[in-house]
C-alpha cells in the first residue's frame, strides 16, 4: 500500500539529507502535526521504522482480563445479537475507500489471523496481559483499496459512554501496524461482553481508551474536524485525554 511504501521512502530521505526530507509527503504530515509534539517525536525516534509493542506468553495472562467503560450495550438490538452468539453481526468499512465492505463474522474469521499476547495500559492506572486473535486491520483496508485522501481511521462502536456514542481514530502508520488487528477472540475464546463482543480493536502502541468495543465500522475519512466533538474520541472529547497515545 501507498503509505507503507512512503514510509520506507521516508528512511530512505533521512539517511539521504535535509534537502530531499522537505520533498516527502511524509515528512509534511510530520510538520503539520508539529502541535502534536508526543506523536512527532514518537515517529521521529522511530526514524520511520515500525516499532513493535512488545509480546508476552502464555504465562504471562491475567486470570481475569478485567472490563472497563461499557461493560455491555445496553440496547434491545445488542441484547438479540448476544442470545444469537453475535451470527448476524456485521462490520462496515466505509468512507473514503474504492470499495465498502460489509464483513460478517464468518469473512472476518475466514481472513488470516494474527495472534498476539500484550499488555493493554489504562490511563486510570492498571493493566492486563490478554492473548488476541483475528485479521490484522491492514487486510481489510487492502481489500476496500484506500483511497489517497484518507488520513485517518474511525472506529465506531455500538454503545453509548454517558450518553453519547463511544468512538476512536487512529492514523495510517497505526491503522496499518502488523499489530493492529480487529479482535474477535481473547485467550483463545470469543470476546465476552464486557471486553467488546464480538469485535473489538487492538493497536497494541495505544493506550486502553483508543481500542475500541463493541466495533461495528471502520470509516475513511481524510479530517477527524467533523466527527463528533472534532478531537478524534469519546475520551477525547469528553475529558481532553490526547488523541495520540502513544507508548
Ligand atoms: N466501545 C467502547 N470501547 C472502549 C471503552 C468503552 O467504554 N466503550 N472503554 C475504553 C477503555 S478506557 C479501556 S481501558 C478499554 C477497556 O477494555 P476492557 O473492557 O477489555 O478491559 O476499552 C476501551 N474501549
Ligand atoms: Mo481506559
Amino acid at each position: 500500500m501507498r503509505r507503507r511504501n512512503f514510509l520506507a521512502a521516508a528512511g530512505a530521505s533521512l539517511l539521504a539529507g535535509c534537502s530531499r526530507i522537505g520533498d516527502t509527503q511524509w515528512f509534511g504530515k510530520l510538520v503539520e502535526g508539529a502541535d502534536n509534539w508526543h506523536r512527532g517525536l514518537h515517529r521521529a525516534l522511530g526514524f520511520g521504522r515500525i516499532t513493535m509493542a512488545p509480546e508476552f506468553t502464555r504465562a504471562d495472562l491475567s486470570p481475569d482480563f478485567r472490563g472497563n467503560g461499557s461493560l455491555t450495550v445496553d440496547s434491545d438490538a445488542y441484547r438479540a445479537a448476544e442470545a444469537a452468539g453475535f451470527a448476524d453481526w456485521r462490520l462496515e468499512v466505509t468512507g473514503l475507500v474504492d470499495a465498502p465492505l460489509s464483513l460478517s463474522m464468518d469473512d472476518i474469521r475466514a481472513l488470516p489471523q494474527r495472534t498476539q499476547i500484550t499488555r493493554h495500559d489504562c490511563v486510570e492506572g492498571w493493566s492486563a496481559i490478554g492473548e488476541w486473535t483475528g485479521p490484522q486491520l491492514s487486510h481489510l483496508l487492502h481489500a476496500a483499496g484506500v483511497q489517497p485522501e484518507a488520513n485517518y481511521v474511525v472506529f465506531r462502536c455500538a454503545d453509548l459512554y454517558n450518553g453519547r456514542p463511544y468512538y476512536e481514530s487512529c492514523d495510517m502508520d497505526d491503522a496499518l501496524h502488523p499489530q493492529t488487528i480487529v479482535a474477535h477472540q481473547l485467550n483463545g475464546e470469543p470476546l465476552p461482553v464486557k471486553n467488546g463482543a464480538p469485535l473489538r480493536m487492538r493497536i497494541e502502541r495505544q493506550l486502553g481508551y483508543k481500542h475500541a468495543k463493541y466495533l461495528t465500522g471502520i470509516e475513511l475519512v481524510a479530517s477527524l474536524d467533523h466527527i463528533a466533538g472534532g478531537k478524534g474520541g469519546y475520551w477525547e472529547d469528553a475529558a481532553g485525554y490526547q488523541w495520540y497515545a502513544g507508548i
